[in-house]
């Protein structure tokens, strides 16, 4: 059964702790109680996922506070944030993370940020309006690599940025890339589209 249409106000970290989530196209929106959906730091995720947790058909609405924190690898399939909020999804510990389809928008900094070592597949995702699209950690050697494989990303300055002399990223198929500035960004060498 669908849950298209119902909205789900999320007034805690949702923990999904390996197995699967499959939010039937629900979409959840954080409480004042994670934070505001802005750029502050201190903001709380909706979802927590671990352990290789699989986090299926949902839409992240308009409050998306710190998004999805991933400890220990994740799978994400049709997940869509409709206002990403001061990020989108957050790799915080050492695991593969794989996203395939789904969509993210209104991004004012970054969309996914790699906080810990990662082998990281985004398959066919769209994104309209970001900073960065993929970020490893500010200033920090971080051993992410990263794919990005199809895909639709428009209105942003980078689709990859490092710090990390351990990181790497390569694009495969069909990327279509409309008023982005920057292919990557490592340190303060960008390489323009
Ligand atoms: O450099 O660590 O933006 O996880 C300062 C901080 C910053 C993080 C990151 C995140 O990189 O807060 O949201
Ligand atoms: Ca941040
Ligand atoms: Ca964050
Ligand atoms: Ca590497």
């Amino acid at each position: 059964l669908s849950k298209e249409g119902s909205v789900i106000v999320v007034n805690e970290p949702i923990v999904v702790d390996g197995g699967v989530f499959d939010g039937k196209g629900a979409t959840y929106t954080a409480s004042s109680k994670l934070g505001d959906g802005g750029q502050s730091e201190t903001q709380s995720p909706l979802f927590i996922l671990k352990n290789g947790a699989t986090l299926k058909n949902v839409n992240l609405g308009e409050n998306g506070a710190d998004g999805i924190h991933v400890y220990g690898g994740a799978t994400l399939e049709n997940v869509n944030w409709q206002n990403v909020g001061e990020d989108a999804l957050t790799v915080k510990s050492a695991g593969d993370v794989t996203i395939v389809g789904g969509s993210a928008k209104g991004a004012t900094d970054k969309i996914f940020q790699i906080n810990a070592d990662t082998r990281f597949y985004l398959k066919d995702f769209v994104a309209d309006g970001f900073t960065t699209l993929v970020r490893t950690n500010g200033g920090k050697q971080i051993d992410a690599d990263v794919t990005i494989d199809g895909g639709a990303f428009s209105h942003g300055s980078n689709v990859f940025r490092t710090d990390s002399s351990l990181a790497s990223v390569t694009f495969l198929s069909d990327i279509t890339l409309d008023d982005v500035k920057n292919w990557t960004r490592v340190g303060d060498n960008q390489s323009g589209v």
